[in-house]
């Protein structure tokens, strides 16, 4: 093992080491108000059937139980990038437009993704969607940081 190598596993370490040091600390401050629900939460995700290769679509409901918040990116193992988007009507003519800075989640309200507007389009599908399946989608928030969700396929809204 040469000196390089040492060097860089011992900073991955550090920086393994740090967040859960942190986490300690908030854990010991936090015991007061354990019981708070998570500032963001995520329900009703659902994704269409899609073909390889072709793009998906997915749809949920993010909901604030606390200050505002953004979505700034999404990302999944079954794509090759996930991007926000939002369907219009624009001269007749149905069309996407994406939101490379993301969306805002509004103080104890919700950012709804839906049919005929906002959905998260799965860009280059690793292998075909189908009904049954279940696809992971990481969602990024500014403040409440990575969430994971698990996104069931099926051809109608739950
Ligand atoms: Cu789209």
């Amino acid at each position: 093992m040469d000196l390089k190598y040492r060097v860089k596993s011992h900073c991955l370490r550090t920086l393994i080491m740090k967040p859960f040091a942190l986490a300690a600390a908030l854990a010991l401050m936090a015991v007061p108000v354990l019981a708070a629900p998570a500032a963001v939460q995520v329900s009703g995700a659902w994704a269409r059937p899609a073909a390889q290769g072709g793009n998906g679509v997915g749809y949920a409901t993010v909901t604030s139980q606390g200050p505002a918040d953004k979505l700034t990116g999404a990302s999944s193992p079954a794509a090759q990038r996930v991007e926000i988007h939002e369907s219009m009507v624009m001269d007749g003519k149905a069309m996407m437009h994406a939101h490379p800075d993301g969306v805002a989640v509004p103080a104890g309200g919700v950012l709804a993704f839906k049919p005929g507007g906002l959905h998260l389009m799965l860009i280059g599908l690793k292998a075909p969607l189908k009904a049954g399946d279940h696809v992971a989608v990481t969602l990024t928030f500014q403040k409440a940081g990575k969430i994971t969700v698990d996104f069931p396929v099926q051809t109608t809204a739950p």
